[in-house]
């Protein structure tokens, strides 16, 4: 599921993270505002991307920080977190070309920003799966944080059974003397889905060993098991009141 937000205000983005009813599906289409660039005339193509990625490592560190308040908040406020931990990547070059070369994007500055809004990423991992729209909810809630898209992978799973909540954001960083509304993708999952994400990953980039049909199947069958065992969780939750905060 898709969700493009644009002008909206910041109670409709939330509502539009509550936690999913069971069998909830639905997409929604909008379009993508612009973003800066803010990048000098001139041929320097090395500092000129080391300054592209500086920009976005800083967005990556106001959102790091945001999160990390927030779990620090419950530390101390409430008997559990909602946020089991937190991590980050700036997307590797090698990555950013094939992204580039896969959308057939011209390798220009503005191709890049216009189009690729994960090069700055960070993830959530939270201990339930109420707990990830939790997050997101009052991520969204943020005055400088705005949410330009969600993907509910969790409502709607890839068909190789890949789960989780991404949220393209725009967080405004403060430079010496400009202020640049950056992208960063936010990726919330709970334990289990991102103990599948994880694996999964790493057996898909065995460079080794061919991808079969069987092996898609087993994992599928795995991230199966892990949605029933993150539903099963959930329902224990409730049962221990462990959903409301
Ligand atoms: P890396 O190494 O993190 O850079 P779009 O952004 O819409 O043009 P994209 O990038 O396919 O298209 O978006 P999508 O599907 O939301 O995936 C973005 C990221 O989610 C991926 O980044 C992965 O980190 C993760 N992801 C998506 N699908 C899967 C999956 O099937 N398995 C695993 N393990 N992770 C997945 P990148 O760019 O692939 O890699």
């Amino acid at each position: 599921m898709v969700e493009k937000i644009i002008h909206q205000e910041k109670t409709e983005v939330v509502r539009i993270l509550d936690a999913p009813e069971e069998n909830e599906t639905g997409v929604a289409e909008l379009t993508r505002p612009e973003f800066f660039p803010q990048t000098v005339d001139y041929l320097d193509m090395d500092r000129q991307y080391r300054q592209l990625m500086y920009v976005h490592e800083a967005a990556i560190e106001q959102i790091t920080a945001k999160l990390n308040i927030l779990k620090g908040e419950f530390q101390f406020s409430n008997d559990r977190n909602p946020i089991s931990s937190i991590s980050s990547r700036i997307k590797s070059k090698e990555s950013i070309v094939y992204k580039m070369q896969k959308k057939g994007l011209p390798f220009t500055v503005s191709a890049l920003l216009s189009n690729v809004h994960d090069i700055a990423g960070v993830r959530v991992i939270c201990p339930f799966i109420q707990d990830v729209y939790y997050v997101a909810q009052m991520l969204a809630r943020q005055p400088d944080i705005e949410i330009m898209e969600v993907k509910d992978y969790i409502r709607e799973p890839k068909e190789n059974g890949y789960r989780s909540l991404h949220l393209i954001v725009s967080v405004r960083v403060n430079f010496s003397s400009s202020s640049e509304n950056v992208p960063v993708e936010i990726q919330i999952r709970t334990i289990a889905m991102d103990f599948w994400a994880s694996t999964e990953h790493q057996l898909r980039y065995k460079k080794d060993r061919e991808f079969s049909e069987k092996d898609e199947k087993k994992l599928k069958h795995c991230a199966d098991l892990m949605a029933r065992a993150d539903k099963e969780i959930q329902s224990l939750a409730g049962d221990f009141d462990l959903n409301q905060w």
